[in-house]
């Protein structure tokens, strides 16, 4: 009697919480179309696609350790997905069309539900048609915070663009399949903007300490940054805390993908401004401007601390481990002469009337069989060699790796890797995330036609 009665409360007590849960619909990340202002004062407004109608989408904010549940609306009129760039992710949450998921078709929805382990700044993209989604705008932030974040005045998150644009109307050119942008540098614009507007303004205040959390959401864009009137640090790559931060003393690239966390102290006086810029081989543009109103302190701080560390694998040990080449091959000046998609053999001809232009390790399209196949918890050497006369931004799903420096020695932890014209870089990493991860280079139009691959961990 008394069991059944305190059984009776205790429905009674769930369903007095029941109902409210129910009743609290899912958080949505809407994929939709938009207008906004992209171009400077006076243009019309460009019509964008955005995660909630807005570029950069709806910023997602959250704590170390805590969980990201989103339902991904696609109100679009193509099929699309999200990446999660950068988080170490549960694989079937990954966003990748063919390997973790189904394209998400226009109508439908998709739950993404995952904990996000490492603080940092990351971002959320379309991975579907990527070269055609990305540039129309759907990205947006995914912050995570420190619980003991650094003192700083303001924390300012940065997303670069560029834009193609009709210089008359200010609407995206949709040239996307262009295939003199595909097999040279990728899609590069032709108006820059920092969260998807022209030459923002931000206030600040003299010796005020910031932190720019920089990522470049370009399609091909590699920006070249540099900062007049504050200095600083770089104190976080990828999302990833540097052991030691880097001082600032010149410009340093940013390519498509990466992310850098700076922490700066604003030199300009009251009524100056200061501003980032990026070094272009033309000469140098600015991205936004920094006006200053009053002083925060009368003198800047001196000094950092490093953030604090997250919890990446130990990898120490890195001159006994299995080393894998990967080879960048084709585009405009090394052009094909053969390559596979599956198991067919096709010419530079048919390659390019299919759109292809690259290949990696000889394939032209995501091969069936994985680039690597690793056994959970081994550790593994890729060599990322540059065969072609272009930059590439080589990124891994799923895992930071480290780099390795000329002297053989580890560096930063990084999910992208610029490996420059004719450059080998090496990694290392540790494959403790089981799934298919895909292995791609993030300028999306070289992405789209051809350099495409997945490792394997299980
Ligand atoms: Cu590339």
């Amino acid at each position: 009697m008394n069991l059944s009665r305190r059984s009776l409360l205790k429905s009674a007590a769930a369903l007095a919480v029941f109902p409210t849960l129910a009743r609290s619909a899912p958080l949505t990340l809407t994929a939709r179309e938009g207008a906004q202002l992209i171009a400077p004062p006076g243009y019309p407004e460009t019509d964008i696609w955005g995660f909630d109608g807005s570029v950069p989408g709806s910023p997602i904010h959250l704590k170390q350790g805590e969980r990201v549940q989103r339902r991904l609306v696609n109100e679009l009129p193509q099929a699309t997905s999200v990446h999660w760039h950068g988080i170490r992710i549960d694989n079937a949450m990954d966003g990748v069309p063919g390997l973790t998921q189904e394209a998400v078709p226009s109508g439908a929805t998709f739950d993404y539900d995952f904990i996000v382990p490492d603080a940092g700044t990351y971002w959320y993209h379309a991975h579907n048609k990527s070269v055609e989604q990305v540039a129309r705008g759907l990205y947006g932030p995914l912050i995570v915070h420190e619980s003991e974040a650094p003192d700083v005045g303001q924390d300012l998150v940065l997303m670069l663009d560029d834009w193609r644009l009709d210089p008359e109307t200010a609407q995206i050119t949709q040239d996307f399949d262009n295939g003199h942008d595909l097999s040279h540098a990728g899609r590069l614009g032709n108006l820059t903007t920092v969260n998807g507007a022209f030459d923002p303004s931000f206030p600040v205040q003299q010796n005020q300490r910031l932190r720019l959390r920089l990522v470049n959401a370009a399609n091909a864009r590699v920006f070249t940054v540099g900062l007049d009137g504050m200095s600083g640090w770089i104190v976080a790559l990828d999302g990833m805390p540097l052991a030691e931060p880097i001082p600032i003393e010149d410009t340093f690239p940013l390519a498509p993908a990466q992310r850098a966390d700076l922490l700066v102290d604003v030199l300009a006086a009251d009524a100056e401004t200061a501003s980032l810029f990026s070094q272009e081989r033309d000469g140098a543009f600015g991205l936004a401007r920094f006006s200053v109103a009053g002083q925060a302190a009368s003198t800047p701080r001196s000094g950092v601390r490093p953030l604090p560390p997250n919890p990446l694998p130990e990898l120490t040990d890195i001159n006994n481990v299995p080393r894998h080449e990967m080879r960048l091959q084709g585009g405009a000046m090394r052009w094909l002469e053969s390559a596979r998609i599956g198991e067919t053999q096709l010419s530079g001809r048919e390659l390019a009337q299919l759109g292809r232009f690259w290949a990696l390790n000889g394939y032209a399209e995501r091969p069936e069989d994985p680039f690597l196949d690793a056994s959970l918890g081994s550790v593994h050497r890729i060599a990322f060699v540059n065969e072609t006369v272009f930059p590439h931004a080589m990124h891994l799903h799923g895992h930071h790796f480290r780099l390795i420096l000329p002297d053989g020695s580890l560096g930063p932890w990084r999910d992208t890797v610029l490996v420059e014209r004719g450059e080998t870089r090496e990694i290392a990493l540790v494959t403790d995330n089981p799934g298919n991860w895909l292995l791609h280079c993030h300028m999306l139009g070289h992405a789209a036609s051809g350099m495409m691959s997945w490792y394997r961990v299980t």
